[in-house]
């Protein structure tokens, strides 16, 4: 069901204001009272919330526009399984008796998700099962239910008077979007700039008392913030802020969870790909004429699937949640695509079943839907396993960040010709600098190295792979 979200009264005596951000993106699901546009009034920045939760299907303002109380904001689809129902669920589990059951991965839970989502419900998940805490809720729910007409109207109550103090608190945008990211509660701060206005600089002495406050035991167990605070950078020169795209931001949230919650290590080794150069050479009008371009990226991603079929661990992905390896007996690789709006990754289906040349003419083709944002989220989905050539723009070699929910990462640097002693002379052989990261808690050190070595003997002796050596 569609839902129209309106702009709410602002304030007193106003029933106009411009449009100073837009806070959330087409396709996002977001939460009732979640903050959705900000806007600015003669008299105050305004940030409004959503009077419903859903994704939303359409965004019907923009920055700069003139809006009135009552105007369509947005439009959201209701979610098939709403808040309210999986509150009725528990409270009739409560009523049995029942302790509230472990929530089975239902079958759209078991789909393969976008990164980007999996790793926020995952970093959420696991922040919320390190605790303890977490295993005493379980017990709770039953006392929590028997009130909840009562906590449902003091709720809407405290909610109301929030949003009324909220409306009131003088504070552009900006300085309330730092002191949701640092945890400040900004309606107990108070305004140092003029006419009690408030400043970052408030948010950020807000937050250090706060933090003083605690006692040493009292502050791992804190909130990490979002990003550590940034100085006023004008004080030093001129400045300018520029917005950050939606791929910008999706990288910035998937690279920080996997790094936060993937423990790395990264294996280096080196291939003598002069064989497969000559291969590729004599082979270049074949995968012309069918459309692509054999590059070393097709020959590694064919190369690639052969080594994830030899170690089954690297094509997983580890649930902790159910103490359980996800081994998955498909073999879909993603290949990081540079382009101007930022980094792609596109992903190529069923690669164990497809030619080298098939696999470089659906390179071609993904490369240049990436490039002009022509992919489907559906392209960019399912892969088990990524490799990233930075090898035609240069480096001697580099770390990449495992891309997660998978295992392992390939990163390609830049071939170079070196002299490789070979039968008892040294000869100019092109040497290809390969990195692995993976996941130290599914791979250990020694795998690590035996799948990057299979990788590097399969590119310099191609016949001992297809034999399954
Ligand atoms: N060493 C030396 N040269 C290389 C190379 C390597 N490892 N890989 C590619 N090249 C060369 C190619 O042979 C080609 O040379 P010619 O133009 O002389 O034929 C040139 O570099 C450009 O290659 P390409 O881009 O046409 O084709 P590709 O299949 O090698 O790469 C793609 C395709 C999509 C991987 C690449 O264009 C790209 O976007 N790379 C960047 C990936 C990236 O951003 N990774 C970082 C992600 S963050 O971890």
């Amino acid at each position: 069901m569609a839902i129209e979200v309106k702009v709410p009264k602002i304030s007193e005596g106003v029933d106009t204001a411009h449009v100073a951000e837009v806070l959330v993106s087409e396709g996002d699901t977001i939460q009732e009272e979640q903050f959705i546009i900000a806007v600015e009034t003669d008299k105050a920045s305004v940030e409004v919330p959503s009077s419903a939760g859903g994704k939303v299907k359409e965004i019907k303002v923009k920055e700069g526009d003139e809006v009135k109380v009552g105007d369509v904001i947005l439009v959201l689809e209701e979610e098939e399984s709403t808040a309210e129902e999986k509150a009725e669920e528990e409270s009739a589990e409560a009523k049995e008796g029942k302790a509230p059951k472990e929530k089975k991965p239902s079958k759209e839970d078991k789909k393969e998700k976008p990164a980007e989502v999996e790793a926020e419900t995952k970093a959420v998940k696991d922040k919320e099962e390190e605790t303890a805490e977490s295993e005493k809720k379980a017990a709770e729910p039953k006392e929590k239910k028997a009130k909840p007409e009562k906590e449902q109207s003091e709720k809407k109550a405290e909610t109301e008077e929030e949003e009324k103090n909220l409306s009131d608190v003088p504070a552009s945008p900006g300085v309330r979007r730092l002191a949701r990211e640092m945890d400040v509660d900004i309606i107990t701060v108070k305004g140092s700039g003029p006419g009690g206005r408030i400043t970052e600089e408030d948010v950020k002495g807000a937050r250090e008392k706060e933090e003083e406050k605690l006692t040493e035991a009292e502050k791992p167990a804190q909130k990490a913030p979002k990003q550590l605070p940034l100085s006023d950078f004008s004080q030093w020169g001129v400045v300018e802020r520029l917005p950050l795209s939606r791929i910008r931001k999706a990288t910035a949230r998937n690279t920080a969870a996997s790094w936060q919650t993937i423990p790395h290590v990264t294996q280096f080794d080196e291939a003598d790909i002069s064989g497969i150069e000559e291969y590729r050479q004599k082979n270049s009008k074949k995968a012309e004429k069918a459309g692509g371009k054999l590059t070393v990226t097709a020959i590694l991603v064919k190369v690639a699937a052969a080594a994830l079929q030899q170690f089954p661990n690297f094509n997983a992905s580890i649930d902790l949640e159910h103490e359980e390896v996800i081994l998955k007996k498909y073999f879909h690789i993603g290949f990081a695509v540079d382009t101007e709006a930022g980094l792609l990754v596109p992903v190529i289906r069923d690669v164990n079943r497809k030619t080298i040349i098939e696999i470089a003419t659906e390179i071609s083709e993904l490369a240049e839907k990436a490039r002009n944002q022509e992919l489907t989220p559906d392209e960019m989905q399912g892969g088990s396993f990524v490799i990233s050539n930075l090898g035609g723009i240069g480096g001697t070699n580099f770390t990449p960040i495992v891309y997660h929910p998978q295992i392992a990462i390939l990163g390609v640097a830049r071939t170079s010709i070196k002299p490789v002693y070979r039968d008892e002379k040294f000869e100019p052989r092109q040497i290809l600098p390969l990195s692995l990261s993976y996941d130290h808690r599914l791979i250990d050190g020694a795998d690590g190295a035996r799948f990057l070595r299979w990788i590097c003997q399969a590119l310099e002796d191609p016949y001992k792979a297809l034999l399954g050596g």
